[in-house]
Parts: C-alpha cells; sequence; structure tokens
C-alpha cells in the first residue's frame, strides 16, 4: 500500500493514528464481550476503519454525518464518551436512545450523527435534507451519508442522488465497497464496471479510491468537502475496502473465499499506517506500543464506569411520554373563562359564522351562526390575545392555503415541497401564486421521488426548518412509506430528535378516479405510533387544523379530502389560529343514536340527519384521528347509548374497528346496543362511478342506522 504524507504535520498524523487504532482495539474487546454474552449483537468495521475515521476527521465537527453499522470510527472520531457508547452496546438506560435502539442505531444532535435505520439506504436522503438546509442559509456545509454497496441497489440510492444533483445540494456520498452485500457479491449486486460509473447517470462527479488508505481517504474527503461547498454539487466517493468479518458476528465468514483474506490482510488499514508513520518517523514502534497501552487503560477504565449501570427500570409512563416531542401550548390558565381556543371548542354550535352552501355531493352541515372569539398565536405558538373574528367565506381548499399562505409568513424556515408544486401550483392548484411570493427556494418543485422527498424533510428538521410535503395524491405516499413509519415516526423515541414534518394528504373517492387516486389510507398511519393524523372535513378546521400540525414538532399526516375541496364552503376566521389537534367537534346534538365519523363522511351522516328529522341523531367529527379524542368519544356513548361508527376507509382495521373495541372496553355499561360500523367495501375502489357508488359506505348507512334503530 503506497501513502503520500500530502504536507500532513506530524502532530496531525499522529491524531490519524490514535483515531484510527481506537475504533480496531475497541471491537477487539467488544468482541470478547460477545463471546462472553455481555453484549448481544456486534457489525465488524475491522478493515474498514480508515474510511470512517479518514472522513470525519477530515468534516468540520458541526457538520452532520449519517453513518451506518460498520462505522464505529465515525463515532469515536467525533469524541462520543466512550462509557456512554458502552452503555448504548449493552442496552442501558443510561446510553444514546435509553435501551431502545440496537448498537449503532441511534445519534445524537451534540456530535451532529444521525442514527440509521436497519433499512440502510433512508440515510443518504436525509443528508440531501441537511445540505438543503445548508445551502437555504447559505452555509460553507457539506453533509456525508454512508452506504455499503449493498445499499447501492436500493431505490433511496437513486432517488437521493438524483436528488442532490438536480438540487445542487453540497453533500458528500460515500459507498463503502467491501465486496459483499451480507452473502451477496458485488457480482449479484451490480452490472456496471465500478459503482463511481454511476455518478456520471447523475450529473455528479465522483471517485474511486483506496478505502483502507486513511491519508488518501482523509485527503478525498477534505478535497471533495471544498468542491462541494464551492460548487455547491454533491460528489460521489467510493472507497474500495474489505470486511474482514462476517457480516454480523453470528452470521460467518464461509461464503468468503478464504485467499480474499489472506490478501486483504496485507492492506490492513492499521498495520500499513502504522509502518508509514514509523517510516515518517512520526512513531517509533515503542511509541505505538506506549499508545496502544494507552488506549488499552482508556477503553478498561471507560468500560468500568459503562459496566456500572444500574439494572434496567421499566417505566411505561417514560417510554409513552418520549414518542412524540412536546408541542408549546397556551397554559390552560391563560383561556379567559368567556372566550376559548378555538380547538378546546366542543359545544353543540361550535363551527362560527358557517355557510350554508349548495354543495354538489357534499352537502353543508347545518350550523347556527355563532360570532365568537379565539386565540391569536404568536411566531413561537403562544397565545399572545384574543380578537373578535373576521371571517370570509372560503371553500376547503381555500381555507387551506390560507394556512399554509400564513405559516409561510409565519415561519421564515417553513421549505414547502412536492411535484408540480412551484409554478404549476400543485395538482390542486393550492399552492398557486406562492413561488412568486415567497420564491423558489421555499416553494420547491421535487423530482419524482417521494421517498427522498420525506427524508430530505427529516434532514431539514435537523437544522431547524419546518417543512410541508405535498403527496400528490394520498396513494402515491405509498412509495415514501418507509420513511414516514420508520424514519419520521420513531426518530424522537429512539434518539430524542424530532421530525418537525407535516405531510398533506390529498385523499378520498367518490370522483371516479379509480384504485390510485381515491384510498382513504388513514388507518395504515393511525397504526404508527410517532405521527399524528388529522383530517378536517370544514374549512375551519381544515385552516386550523393545518396551522397546528405546522406549528406541532412532531410528524402529522394531513388529510385532506378532494372531494371537499370545492365542495363545502364556511366563515373562516382571517387570523392565524390553531384548532388543537386530538380534539373532535360536536357537529349536532341528538339522543337517539351517535354517529361518529370523520372527513366527507360527516357529510353523508348530516344529510343523512336532515333527511330523517324524526330520529335524533348525534354526530361527532373526530378531526384528529391520532391522538384520538377519547372523552369526545366516551361523551357521545354516554348520552345516546346506540354508537355508529361511519369511515369511507374500507372496514376490515379501519378507524371504526380500532373504536368500537375501545367503546367495548371502557363503555361497556354505557351501551343499549351492539357498536355498529359503517364503512366502505373490503375491495380497491372501482373506476366505474355505480361501482364506485356501491363501494362506499354511504351506500350502507341507512340500512345500519335502522339496524342500530332495531335494538
Ligand atoms: C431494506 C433492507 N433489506 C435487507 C436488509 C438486511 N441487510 C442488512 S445489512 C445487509 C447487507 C448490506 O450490504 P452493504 O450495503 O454492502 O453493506 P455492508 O454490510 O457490506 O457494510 C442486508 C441485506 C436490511 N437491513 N434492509
Amino acid at each position: 500500500m503506497h501513502f503520500e504524507r500530502k504536507n500532513i504535520p506530524a502532530p496531525q498524523l499522529l491524531h490519524m493514528y490514535k483515531s484510527i487504532l481506537l475504533p480496531r482495539m475497541i471491537e477487539e474487546k467488544m468482541l470478547v464481550l460477545l463471546r462472553q454474552g455481555k453484549i448481544s449483537k456486534w457489525f465488524s468495521g475491522i478493515g474498514q476503519e480508515a474510511i470512517s475515521v479518514g472522513a470525519t476527521l477530515a468534516m468540520r465537527p458541526d457538520e452532520w454525518i449519517m453513518p451506518l453499522h460498520r462505522n464505529l470510527g465515525v463515532f469515536t472520531s467525533r469524541q462520543m464518551p466512550l462509557h456512554k457508547l458502552f452503555m448504548q452496546w449493552q442496552g442501558s438506560k443510561d446510553g444514546y436512545s435509553k435501551g431502545r435502539e440496537r448498537s449503532f442505531h441511534f445519534g445524537s444532535k451534540e456530535h451532529r450523527i444521525c442514527g440509521m435505520i436497519s433499512h440502510l439506504g433512508p440515510q443518504l436522503a436525509i443528508a440531501d435534507g441537511v445540505a438543503l438546509a445548508h445551502k437555504l442559509k447559505k452555509e460553507d456545509k457539506v453533509s456525508l451519508a454512508f452506504t455499503g454497496d449493498g445499499g447501492t441497489s436500493e431505490g433511496d440510492f437513486h432517488e437521493a442522488l438524483n436528488t442532490a444533483a438536480v438540487w445542487d445540494l453540497p453533500v458528500i456520498f460515500i459507498i463503502e465497497n467491501n465486496g459483499y452485500g451480507l452473502s451477496t457479491p458485488v457480482n449479484e449486486q451490480y452490472r456496471c464496471a465500478s459503482l463511481i460509473d454511476k455518478a456520471r447517470g447523475y450529473g455528479m462527479e465522483g471517485v474511486k479510491i483506496d478505502g483502507n488508505n486513511i491519508i488518501e481517504v482523509y485527503d478525498t474527503v477534505r478535497g471533495v468537502r471544498d468542491y462541494c461547498i464551492q460548487n455547491q454539487k454533491p460528489y460521489l466517493i467510493e472507497c474500495m475496502t474489505f470486511r474482514m468479518r462476517g457480516h454480523e458476528e453470528a452470521s460467518g465468514i464461509k461464503y468468503v473465499p478464504k485467499e480474499l483474506f489472506t490478501r486483504w490482510e496485507l492492506d490492513d488499514p492499521i498495520k500499513n499506517f502504522e509502518l508509514f508513520l514509523i517510516l515518517q518517523q512520526v512513531i517509533t514502534v515503542e511509541t505505538a506500543n506506549e499508545i496502544k497501552e494507552e488506549i488499552k487503560h482508556y477503553i478498561e477504565e471507560e468500560l468500568k464506569i459503562g459496566s456500572g449501570t444500574a439494572a434496567m427500570v421499566v417505566d411505561t409512563a417514560d417510554e409513552m411520554n418520549d414518542v412524540y416531542a412536546k408541542t408549546l401550548r397556551p397554559e390552560a390558565s391563560d383561556v379567559r373563562p368567556e372566550t376559548s381556543i378555538v380547538s378546546n371548542d366542543l359545544v353543540a354550535v361550535a363551527v362560527p359564522g358557517f355557510a350554508t352552501k349548495p354543495a354538489g355531493r357534499f352537502p353543508s352541515p347545518q350550523h347556527s351562526t355563532n360570532p365568537k372569539t379565539s386565540a391569536v398565536l404568536s411566531a413561537e405558538g403562544h397565545q399572545t390575545s384574543y380578537i373578535r373574528h373576521h371571517t370570509s367565506d372560503l371553500r376547503y381548499i381555500d381555507a387551506i392555503k390560507h394556512a399554509l399562505h400564513q405559516s409561510m409568513k409565519q415561519h421564515s424556515h417553513l421549505i414547502l415541497m412536492g411535484q408540480d408544486i412551484a409554478e404549476y401550483g400543485g395538482a390542486f392548484k393550492i399552492t398557486e401564486g406562492f413561488v412568486e411570493e415567497f420564491g423558489k427556494e421555499r416553494v420547491r418543485n421535487t423530482p419524482l421521488c417521494e421517498s427522498a422527498i420525506v427524508g430530505a424533510a427529516l434532514g431539514l428538521s435537523l437544522e431547524g426548518y419546518k417543512s410541508v410535503m405535498e403527496m400528490q395524491f394520498a396513494d402515491f405516499v405509498t412509495v415514501g412509506f418507509n420513511q414516514i413509519v420508520n424514519n419520521l415516526a420513531k426518530i424522537h423515541y429512539r434518539w430524542g430528535q424530532n421530525a418537525d414534518v407535516v405531510i398533506r394528504m390529498p385523499a378520498g373517492g367518490g370522483m371516479g378516479a379509480g384504485p390510485f387516486h381515491s384510498q382513504s389510507n388513514e388507518a395504515w398511519f393511525v397504526h404508527t405510533p410517532g405521527l399524528k393524523v388529522v383530517y378536517p372535513s370544514t374549512a375551519e378546521d381544515a385552516k386550523g387544523l393545518l396551522i397546528a400540525a405546522i406549528n406541532d414538532p412532531n410528524p402529522v399526516m394531513y388529510f385532506e379530502h378532494k372531494g371537499l375541496y370545492r365542495s363545502v364552503s364556511g366563515q373562516v376566521s382571517e387570523e392565524y389560529y390553531e384548532i388543537e389537534i386530538g380534539k373532535a367537534r360536536l357537529v349536532q346534538a341528538g339522543s337517539d343514536i351517535s354517529i361518529i365519523t370523520y372527513g366527507a363522511a360527516v357529510y353523508w351522516a348530516t344529510e343523512y340527519a336532515s333527511k330523517h328529522p324524526d330520529i335524533s341523531i348525534e354526530i361527532t367529527d373526530l378531526r384528529s384521528l391520532l391522538p384520538l379524542d377519547y372523552d369526545a368519544i366516551k361523551a357521545t356513548v354516554e348520552k345516546t347509548g346506540k354508537i355508529l361508527l361511519l369511515h369511507e376507509d374500507c372496514l376490515t382495521g379501519g378507524i371504526g374497528a380500532e373504536i368500537s373495541a375501545w367503546i367495548n372496553e371502557h363503555c361497556f355499561e354505557h351501551l343499549d346496543a351492539p357498536v355498529l360500523r359503517c364503512a366502505s367495501l373490503d375491495t380497491p375502489i372501482p373506476f366505474n362511478t355505480e361501482l364506485e357508488k356501491n363501494f362506499m359506505a354511504s351506500a350502507r348507512l341507512g340500512e345500519t342506522v335502522e339496524r342500530l334503530l332495531a335494538y
């Protein structure tokens, strides 16, 4: 192996030497502990340390790195306290993830390290988001993400590199090509001669280097970092290396020909570097041994601290509390008695000044007009004053636009992203005019890649930005699903980082749009702790809930029914106001039966009620599906004892099933009849309008009400 000194001064070379020795020696110790059963799992980076260490040393300490499972050298080179790392690896409460995550699946904002999820590829797009933040802030900074050769086959690799190229983002992508993805050799992974060939396809530069040569890695990453900052472009580096142990310690190495180990042993990144430093007279054999003794002592001492932690004391409340980042809310005591925050309203005449307009398929509910006051929020989400509403008549779609517009003014660090949302104004024209007012930097057309954009939104959040991503249709969320349910949703519980992201979901059917432009897929997300899910049915709620979602530091899935966009409208306050997430709305009071519903189905219920004045029907609009307003559910059960759960989503596994189970468990003594569900058919959504009408829950609403009344 050939080293060039590149004018690096001796003290720095010495620092490099200590930095590369540390992860190797820690690993050797870990392998002993593994055999003793003191840690449960270990992914070895032995043989690959020059990449993690060289790259980390080439970055500024305040630049984000997205490491993977073989990058111990990133964590140690960022000087994370070793005893705390030990605690992490032992699953201790005092580790970086409070015992909730595996060895390297954690991050630390303090050290600018973003924790991986098992799926590997999602790390790459997060780096895009961080780099976008740097670009927007005009900072001279880059982000750096790792992938293995196996990971380059994931769609995430393609989406992240393409987006970085199209958006001119200063990201360094490093491939650690160690020849195998678990047991799969690279000739079963890709067909290009070299992975670096892919760079050209994305329109970015790339270079292939010896990943076992720490000076080459360090020098390359340093130069590439300068390039990325100066040219505001991404760069791909392929580091050739070899994994000297199995995929993980339990998996063995049978599938790797023995001669490969013999050949790569000669290229050991530490032994060769050590020899080079001795030849350069930076160290002697004696000093090398002294350094190793020092490190050994350090490891033993840190291990003593790390091993001395108390046994895990399980605290369910603590587990639940950490799922969500705390939301800043006005204190209840701040609320003057004669006024109420819009969000806390749960009275029969809850919606102020609601205009009843002739409205296509979705007639507006009848509400009394009740002018009222509500809380006005400051930039930080604090309530500052109460004012009488100035309202205007807005359609549901305009209310969404209002909320977005006011939020863009309110939060200078709010970024909108989505396909065709800039000049074109979005598929539904909700962001029409925004690019002219807020500029292309904040109103961003995205390439056709949902996964990378959700990942980029998370990266923006790491750097303190808020973002709203528009799914063109809620149906397309499937291709961004992993980032939403595994990264956004779990990150706060896993290592305390919040994901300040709203995903707008134009959902629902009734327009004859067929199986892939009509779905109600909210239940997929309600089943995912860490997300919030809201689904307004009125213009007033659409505005207030979207503002609340944007102010909320957690990931919020904001469902907006396409059928309501232009068919319902109401008096909407011109103020910047929130509807509190997690609060239902009593649409109308009644005493015979209760219909609990949300979204467009609210209008099915109100229409049915208005046509059957002889039945006293209480209707509750859930507005939020996660968290659910159990107080409101309980209140209506106690009042009528006969509950009908109505939703546009399919029957099986829908929200109705969950609420039914909850009522059964908590309100059984108040029931006068079994809880009935009225939902859409358990089929895909058909295109033909007659078939679709039959599919919809509304087709069976009347008969379900009659069944309920018969008890
Ligand atoms: C989406 C996904 N599929 C499969 C796996 C299982 N898995 C974990 S690591 C790995 C191989 C990764 O290979 P590579 O990217 O080359 O990285 P290396 O482990 O060699 O460093 C596989 C298949 C996974 N973690 N995630």
